[in-house]
């Protein structure tokens, strides 16, 4: 049986392609900057995100921790959303090894922190408080379902924070499902901001790696700290290889994916068990939760059997994520597998 994986798009493997370009990749020590692959790579992604500099980093949460430590230092205040993955899924280091506070402001279904409420949050000067000096935004919103910040949003909130003096990071592990699902090109949508961390190893299916862009002095700095965080990574041409050609190859068809994830959305929604928590399917992923009689464990441990993999979330809200080792045919294999689990499910 075909194992429909829709944990997530980290589970996606190198294409024919990336294998050919790591077996031929040039390589060099990169902590001395002599890796020509990996300075491809760099540029490549500075080009793309219209930044100055851009820095090979080993994952999207070392790419934000970096972010966190070069932007501020032990002891300020950094805005974020109570559902960004910085404060969810990055085992707190910003706060444990960046030393700063993480004062969480709610995230409103679309994954947009209110403008107000970030002015209001940012502290002024006195005696008691930290200094804020970070905001911290996240496109596409992993937990409010794959959505997207527009260009006009993320730009006003920036305008917000720079006028107190705050930089603006940008987590855009996903940016460019964000660029595709908007139709702008990803600069456009970090136009703004002082630095984002973008993932490779998402939807664009490259083994390992993310990248970190901003301004030539922020990435010089954030070189630095990854070097003490044991991210100097010498012959990382091998894995930049298979990035370079994720860069050029795999960003349009992504539309494959938010296609195929409104399919998805719109198929589970048609099955008795099942309710949407999220309608808006803008991109590639897909929240759901179920009915009260049904139990999330044994709707996830039925689909396992069935051969559909999904992850549950806290509670009973379920996430099934799009990529491109998912075709159009497995959608309807996959609808068809979770109807037959539930309604066995249901029949018990
Ligand atoms: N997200 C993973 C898990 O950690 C939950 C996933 O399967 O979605 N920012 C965002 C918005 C992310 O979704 C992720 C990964 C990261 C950062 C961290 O990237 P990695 O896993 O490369 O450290």
């Amino acid at each position: 049986m075909r194992v429909i994986d829709l944990r997530s798009d980290t589970v996606t493997h190198p294409t024919p392609d990336m294998r050919r370009a790591i077996f031929e990749a040039e390589v060099g020590d990169d902590v001395f900057g002599e890796d020509p692959t990996v300075n491809r790579l760099e540029a490549m992604a500075a080009e793309k995100m219209g930044k100055e500099a851009a820095l090979f980093v080993t994952s999207g949460t070392q790419g934000n921790l970096l972010a966190v430590l070069t932007h501020t230092k032990h002891g300020d205040e950094i805005i974020l959303g109570d559902e960004a993955h910085i404060l969810w899924y990055e085992v707190g280091g910003a706060a444990t090894l960046g030393g700063v506070n993480m004062r969480t402001l709610p995230n409103d279904s679309g994954g947009c922190l209110d403008p107000d409420d970030v002015l209001l949050a940012i502290r002024e000067r006195d005696i008691h408080c930290p200094e804020t000096t970070l905001l911290c935004l996240e496109n596409t919103h992993n937990r409010c379902g794959g959505t997207v910040l527009t260009i006009e949003y993320t730009n006003d909130v920036c305008d917000i924070a720079h006028s107190r003096g705050l930089k603006v990071h940008l987590d855009g592990a996903r940016i460019f499902n964000a660029a595709v699902a908007l139709g702008v090109p990803a600069s456009a949508l970090v136009q703004n901001v002082d630095s984002v961390s973008l993932c490779l190893s998402k939807g664009l299916s490259a083994p390992v790696g993310s990248l970190l862009c901003g301004s030539t002095a922020f990435i010089e700095r954030a070189r630095k700290l990854r070097k003490m965080l044991g991210g100097g990574m010498r012959q990382a041409g091998i894995v930049a290889a298979a990035g370079v050609v994720a860069l050029e190859s795999m960003v349009d068809r992504m539309a494959d994916d938010h296609a195929n994830a409104r399919r998805l959305a719109q198929g589970l929604a048609a099955i008795k068990g099942i309710r949407l928590t999220h309608e808006h399917v803008p991109t590639n992923i897909v929240m759901f939760g179920l009915v009260p009689e049904l139990s999330a464990e044994q709707f996830v441990a039925g689909l396992e059997e069935a051969g559909v993999r999904i992850i549950p979330l806290e509670g009973d809200l379920l996430r099934a994520v799009t990529h491109c080792e998912v075709s159009n045919p497995d959608i309807d294999e996959a609808l068809t597998r979770i109807e037959a689990v539930c309604r066995r499910l249901r029949v018990r």
